[in-house]
């Protein structure tokens, strides 16, 4: 038999990343340590270690979001094949796709699905995972994104048919208001009058749950936390001590947000070497690492509408903690 052409192998992998993520963590330290309030961006969070502990979190009796998408997922999937009608899922943020195939089997089921386009920053989790998709689902070819998709959703392969655009597990709630609807409204162009979104967002409930799913017990998120300060180390050659920091998680009730943040313990001066920048702290001075938005029913309606998208199916689990809505382009 003859070897397949490349059009016909049921895997591609295209990556942008060409050093611009190292970059991107440079221009976000230098931005962020020099403020008079100190910033970092969750993405810096998820190196391999940061990923293996964000998985630890979402196996913690305190973290119900994963749970709760989970099961919203599994008992609604078909509805959402039927639905959709959808020949591929688009994922943002795959990560190691464990949901994923809960979408996937009941497109599989409804007989429509043909592809599947990962895209997330880590390219050994897209590889791994596309091969192991190909080998689960004969005929459905893979199309790995390597990029953030902040700045990469123009890579996209053209579709191929209907699509779903998925972006689960509530990490739209790392966006501030402003830049949230700005990231919808991109999203909204790539979908043509046949496409949907599926979106999970948190949902505003009792703080005393909120607290507890970011200052677990074990300890496990306040280690995902400091683990901010070992990527800077390795990354940009700095001397934080993460033992020097304490894990704060604190529910802001007027933004109705989550606020990560590391506390210094002691005041001292760490420094970033390849940046050249020595960071002072007071005692008690504080760094925001994370923000993470819990919606209410009409706060997601509204970034939606904003975006020109319209809300085709509500769902959410018993307790009402989380929501997953599909969305469509608005008809005109
Ligand atoms: C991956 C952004 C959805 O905000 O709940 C978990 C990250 N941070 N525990 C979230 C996270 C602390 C998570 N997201």
């Amino acid at each position: 038999m003859e070897p397949p052409t490349p059009s016909e192998l049921p895997i591609q992998i295209d990556s942008h990343l060409d050093g611009s993520h190292e970059r991107s963590l440079a221009e976000d330290a230098l931005d962020g340590l020099t403020r008079p309030f100190k910033e970092l961006p969750p993405k810096h969070f998820y190196d391999a270690r940061g990923a293996a502990l964000f998985d630890r979190i979402c196996e913690l009796p305190e973290y119900y979001p994963t749970r709760a998408e989970r099961t919203i997922l599994e008992e609604r999937a078909e509805q959402l094949a039927r639905l959709t009608g959808a020949v591929e899922l688009v994922e943002l943020g795959s990560g190691t796709a464990a949901k994923t195939r809960v979408l996937l089997d009941a497109l599989d089921a409804a007989g429509t699905l043909e592809r599947y386009v990962p895209v997330d920053v880590t390219e050994s989790m897209v590889r791994e995972c596309a091969e192991e998709l190909v080998e689960e689902y004969p005929g459905l070819s893979v199309h790995g994104v390597i990029g953030d998709f902040e700045r990469h959703l123009d890579r996209l392969p053209p579709a191929c048919g209907p699509r779903i655009v998925a972006f689960l597990g509530g990490t739209i709630g790392n966006f501030l208001p402003g830049s949230r609807r700005r990231f919808l409204r991109a999203i909204a162009r790539l979908l043509g009058p046949a496409d949907h979104l599926l979106l999970g967002t948190d949902l505003v409930k009792d703080p005393r749950v909120l607290r507890a799913a970011y200052d677990d017990s074990q300890g496990v998120t306040a280690e995902f936390n400091r683990n901010v300060l070992r990527v800077l180390n390795r990354e940009l050659q700095a001397d934080f001590d993460p033992d020097d920091f304490e894990h704060v998680a604190l529910f802001d009730q007027q933004h109705e947000w989550i606020e990560m943040r590391l506390r210094a313990r002691r005041e001292h001066t760490a420094r970033v070497a390849a940046l050249d920048l020595p960071v002072h702290f007071e005692a008690g001075e504080e760094l925001r690492t994370e923000i993470s938005a819990k919606f209410t029913p009409e706060r997601v309606e509204g970034d939606l509408a904003a975006a020109g998208l319209e809300l085709a199916l509500w769902l959410t689990d018993p307790q009402q903690y989380f929501a997953v809505s599909l969305s469509r382009p608005r008809a005109v």
